[in-house]
């Protein structure tokens, strides 16, 4: 993790309001009864549970304009942007327990904006297996989860573009996609003309995890905060069963460890989302582990021998 980090603070965020099924509500108890916090004390980390947010309960509505549950997952945002600059300003590593992965609007610009006061640079790997760059015009669905990265490249409605206070909160050049397997076709369209780099899952096959990783994290200096965005349907669902949208073809458990390993060893991770966990789609709690064992060595646990 980055050396000027003071310790960790973990935010539970238990909604799904942005999610096309519910369930990810459940997600932060699962990753506490799964030992995230001890796991990651076991570092010999200061760790604080400040425990949930309290937000809207999801109505469960048909989309309007384009969007499902718009003035929940504002609200929500809203919260979570609040509850995360002040983790940061006061020199600690937030990570964000989701609920579904609307939730990367408040917490990345609470980061893009803690970063701007910083004046430090900053980069976000987007490890997932869709691109959540729609629009409501683009979108099959209206799912705010399926829009996070437009809406913080500056593309979606002002009262989630403008969380951080600055529009956009992220400029395409501060991304890399990870894993991306899942793309609808409007929206295929729409990461290319933005210019986000993508290392989709042809890439990974053919160039494997250790070029991708080299190629994601290059550039990273003294001064970056790197922020590591985490929808577990990142990960093959045959090892992560309990997400809503499982799309096969995902990083196998060894390729999802190299990945963690060589961000951990960059020594710059400054903060964390981990989302879109659904504990009622999982099988004795078996992501939720899989998700904390990741973390461990995303936080520097190491299976090497040597050194
Ligand atoms: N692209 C689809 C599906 C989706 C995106 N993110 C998730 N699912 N988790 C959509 O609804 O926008
Ligand atoms: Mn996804
Ligand atoms: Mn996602």
């Amino acid at each position: 993790i980055h050396p000027d980090i003071q310790g960790v603070t973990l935010i539970g965020v238990p909604t799904d309001v942005g999610a096309g099924s519910i369930g990810a509500r459940m997600g932060p108890s699962a990753l506490r009864v799964a030992g995230i916090a001890q796991a990651i004390r076991n570092f010999g980390l200061d760790v604080r549970d400040s425990g949930d947010l309290h937000g809207p309960d999801n109505p469960w509505e048909p989309a309007v304009d384009g969007f499902r549950h718009l003035p929940e997952v504002v609200r929500w945002n809203e919260l979570l942007h609040d509850a995360v600059f002040a983790e940061l300003d006061s020199g600690r590593l937030p990570i964000v327990l989701g609920g579904d992965h609307c939730l990367g609007i408040g917490s990345i610009s609470a980061v893009a904006r803690h970063c701007r006061a910083a004046g430090r640079k900053l980069r976000v790997l987007w490890l997932d297996a869709h691109a959540d760059f729609n629009t409501a015009a683009l979108t099959p669905t209206g799912n705010v989860h399926g829009m996070p990265v437009a809406c913080l490249c500056g593309h979606g409605p002002e009262a989630l573009t403008h969380i951080g206070g600055h529009v956009p909160a992220l400029s395409p050049a501060d991304i890399r996609q990870i894993g991306i397997r899942s793309v609808d076709e409007g929206e295929k369209r729409f990461v290319h003309e933005a210019g986000i780099e993508v290392f989709d899952m042809r890439y990974i096959d053919e160039m494997g995890m250790r070029h991708t990783m080299e190629q994601a994290l290059l550039d990273l200096d003294e001064h970056t905060h790197l922020h590591v965005s985490l929808d577990v349907d990142f990960l093959d669902p045959d090892i992560a069963p309990g997400v809503g949208t499982t799309v096969r073809g995902g990083p196998n458990y060894r390729e999802a460890q190299l990945c963690m390993e060589m961000i951990a060893d960059t020594g710059r991770l400054a903060s964390l989302d981990v989302v879109e966990l659904n504990p009622a789609l999982d099988v004795r709690n078996q992501t939720a582990q899989l998700a904390v064992d990741l973390i461990e060595s995303l936080f520097g646990k190491s299976t090497l021998m040597r050194r």
